[in-house]
């Protein structure tokens, strides 16, 4: 029997809004519904069907009875791997406290219940660990979206990045900066950006290869990467120079432009072209561009975030946009309203008595999160400083394909006495987890999903496969056997109840109008700085220690790093590396993204897999042809840290001297040439930016020669 269910997509949190085909209650095609917002497909929601059905999936919970690793496990029932989580987590809370049992979320963690139920704001760390004791909750936000998201905003507006809204539709520009929304999944803001580009708004590309956005530009600005500082500094210099900032806007609202002023001297075009590849005229005309142009728009994302800099040229480009005035006015970047909280999520409370791993390192991660930094797991495991970590619980994670160095984490997975994995696949992690559990796609849950302006339901449509289970019921249930189980809703009734308890005339129009409901939208005020909407005290200024825009940043200073956001050159880079360059003497990145894949997700999926059969590495002609190397041959991608194989796509997009290389490879299930080419091997688990910790994955240096 075939049927038509108005649903959203349930392969990645995307949220898209579909029409889902079954047929005898299997899915067997997706499409976006028609005209309602927030509709969209990626290349991935086409192959729904073969992700949700795919023979791989977990079905049932698994205890592991061969080595760490060897991937030897029996079968279990709910109850027993249940409790033997909990007294595995108990046993070590017994023996050594509870901060030696530490969570870790991942990308597959961000569905909409998951993240609101988990007391998650903006660092993605579900809290499930903090009543039972440990602070030690930590996420892939310890290497994704806060320099962006949280550090460099909270550092210079007093507010995060989720507020800061580029207002394509009424700018004049549209500066896309090390982001590229064309492969983006979901594609929401790609489509606003085409839209914005008929309209006749013109668009420039700052990225280091020729990516699908800037082939769509009216100029692509091509930087070297990690660099992006110096440009930002430099335009800055112009335009101070040049008197073309917005001075009003400077004297009454910020802190720091004098030493800003005396700092950016420095970055003249000569030096600004040297140092970033960007030609002195190109310098001098983007920065009058910029300053001379009203309702200049900004879209900027993880491109600015993999630096030995990286907060600081975020802070750098951000104070850009308001020093030319385009901050919080139409066409600029607009600042949203704080979000009115939804529903009163459990009241998780910080344990007292013991930081978590990494607030002394990382102090202002800490102080903005709360949560530990995961890239001093290794550290903690293996030393046991600064305290011993014994269990890990980690769902939606690929912490093996995802962390530079994968070998260091493996060696402390092994040496942990507990380890708990939650996800659809058996991943490269799971085969050294003690517990692994199966979880469902949101196809099978029930939920739903905030969009701004918009809300929609996700209602089940099929049933779960195996016997796989909804994440947050899985941790309602270990929460449960821990004595907190009232924290998490026990059953899919009473999810909806709790999330919508502040709005159940919501819930009941939701229930009638499956495609979705608009929500009210606050009108846009602009300005606000001005009028005190900024601060909670209702002062005029921003909500930041000093009330204004903090070019120079106290909380920076106080957490001991320069107040300025400074340049620093890449550690390893042609610059800075004369032992080095010659040996490596390509810059290498990782991890663009690509179409076909989710970080380490679907590399099994034989629809997806056709797409792009291959993981490859992006060089330029002159360099392939120096190296002998023709575009599909096999390829040896060498750094100081190892070497794997790869496949050369000889292209001009990338800049020469320039290779970009695809991550998420080297995983199990994956096909072989994907399992075996894990971008991370190359990478440096020691060279990271001061202030995230996040690890360095672009401007490194490699070497490339045909594989023999
Ligand atoms: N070299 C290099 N490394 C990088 C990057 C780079 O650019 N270069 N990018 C970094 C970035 S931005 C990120 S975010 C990280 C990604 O880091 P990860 O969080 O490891 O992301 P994925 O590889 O997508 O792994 C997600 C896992 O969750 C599972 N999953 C999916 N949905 C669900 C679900 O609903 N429930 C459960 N329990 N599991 C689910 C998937 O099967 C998969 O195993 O990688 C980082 N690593
Ligand atoms: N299909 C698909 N969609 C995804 C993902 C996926 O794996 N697949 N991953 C999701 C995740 S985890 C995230 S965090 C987001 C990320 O979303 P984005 O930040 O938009 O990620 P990318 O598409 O890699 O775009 C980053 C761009 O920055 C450029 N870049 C890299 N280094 C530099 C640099 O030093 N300077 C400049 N100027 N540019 C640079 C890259 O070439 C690339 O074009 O995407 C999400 N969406
Ligand atoms: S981005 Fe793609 S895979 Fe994710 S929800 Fe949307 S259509 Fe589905
Ligand atoms: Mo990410």
């Amino acid at each position: 029997m075939r049927e038509k269910l108005t649903t959203i997509c349930g392969v990645c949190p995307g949220g898209c809004g579909i029409e889902a085909i079954l047929d005898d209650g299997r899915l067997v095609e997706i499409k976006p519904l028609q005209e309602t917002p927030f509709s969209a497909l990626c290349v991935r929601g086409k192959f729904a069907p073969e992700v949700v059905h795919s023979p791989d999936r977990l079905l049932k919970p698994l205890i592991r009875v061969g080595e760490r690793g060897e991937g030897k496990f029996r079968e279990a029932n709910w109850d027993e791997a249940l409790d033997l989580v909990a007294d595995q987590m108990l046993a070590i809370k017994e023996k050594y406290g509870p901060q030696a049992v530490m969570s870790h979320s991942g990308r597959g963690a961000f569905e909409q219940s998951m993240l609101d139920f988990n007391g998650v704001e903006d660092s993605v760390a579900s809290k499930l660990l903090l009543p039972f004791g440990s602070p030690n909750i930590a996420s892939v936000s310890s290497l994704c979206y806060v320099s962006f998201g949280v550090f460099a905003p909270m550092t210079t507006f007093g507010l995060t990045g989720r507020r800061l809204l580029p207002d394509f539709e009424n700018s004049h520009l549209i500066v896309v900066w090390g982001a590229n929304p064309g492969t983006d999944s979901p594609p929401f803001i790609y489509e606003r950006i085409l839209k914005a580009q008929q309209k006749g708004i013109k668009m420039i590309v700052i990225d280091h290869m020729r990516s699908d956005i800037a082939s769509r530009a009216d100029q692509w600005v091509a930087v070297r990467s990690g660099s992006d500082g110096a440009l930002a500094l430099g335009l800055l210099r112009v335009i101070i120079n040049e008197n073309l900032y917005d001075k009003e806007f400077v004297s009454k609202w910020t802190t720091g432009f004098e030493e800003l002023r005396d700092y950016v001297q420095a970055f003249t075009p000569e030096m600004v072209e040297n140092t970033t590849g960007v030609p002195q005229e190109t310098v001098l005309a983007l920065a009058r561009e910029i300053a001379g142009t009203k309702q200049v728009t900004l879209k900027t994302y993880t491109g600015l975030e993999y630096s030995n800099c990286g907060v600081q040229t975020i802070r750098a480009v951000y104070i850009l946009w308001a020093l030319t005035g385009n901050l919080d006015v139409p066409g600029g970047l607009y600042i949203d309203s704080p979000e009115e909280p939804f529903f009163e999520a459990a009241k998780f409370v910080q344990p007292e008595g013991v930081l978590p791993i990494g607030a002394n390192e990382y102090p202002l991660f800490y102080r903005l999160t709360g949560c530990a930094q995961f890239m001093e797991f290794p550290k903690a495991v293996l030393k046991g400083e600064p305290y011993p970590i014994k269990a890990l619980l980690n769902n939606g994670a690929s912490i093996l394909t995802s962390y530079p160095q994968p070998h260091i984490w493996e060696a402390a997975l092994r040496k942990l006495d507990f380890m708990l994995v939650i996800d659809r696949f058996m991943t490269k992690d799971a085969l050294f987890a003690d517990v692994v559990l199966p979880a469902t796609t949101y196809f099978e849950n029930t939920s739903y999903q905030r969009y701004p302006g918009y809300m929609r339901l996700r209602q089940p449509i099929l049933k779960p496969i195996g016997q796989a289970r909804n994440d947050l019921f899985i941790f309602a249930e270990i929460a449960k056997r821990l004595g907190y189980g009232h924290f998490y809703p026990q059953n899919e009734n009473e999810l909806l109840e709790k999330a919508f308890a502040r709005k159940p005339e919501l819930l009941a129009e939701l229930l009638k109008h499956p495609e979705g409901v608009r929500l009210p939208v606050p009108k846009r005020q602009y300005r606000k700085f001005e009028t005190g909407l900024l601060r909670p005290d209702g002062l005029p200024g921003f909500n930041t220690p000093s009330g204004k825009l903090e070019i120079a940043s106290d909380l920076l200073k106080e957490c001991g790093y320069d107040p300025l956001p400074v340049y620093q050159e890449a550690l390893e880079g042609p610059l800075s590396s004369p032992d080095l360059h010659p040996k490596y003497p390509l810059v290498m990145n990782t991890g663009a993204r690509i179409h076909s894949t989710f970080r380490s997700q679907h590399l099994n999926i034989p629809g997806l897999l056709k797409l792009q059969p291959r993981p490859q590495v992006l060089i330029h002609p002159t360099d392939a042809a120096d190296r002998n190397i023709d575009k599909g041959d096999k390829v040896l991608i060498r750094t100081k840290r190892g070497e794997i194989g790869y496949y050369a796509n000889v292209t001009d997009r990338v800049m020469p001297g320039t290779v970009e290389i695809n991550m998420g490879g080297g995983a199990p299930l994956q096909a072989p040439e994907w399992r075996d080419a894990n971008a991370n091997v190359l990478t440096d688990f020691t060279n990271r930016d001061p202030i995230s910790g996040f690890p360095v994955f672009k401007t490194l240096l490699c070497q490339i020669e045909k594989a023999k």
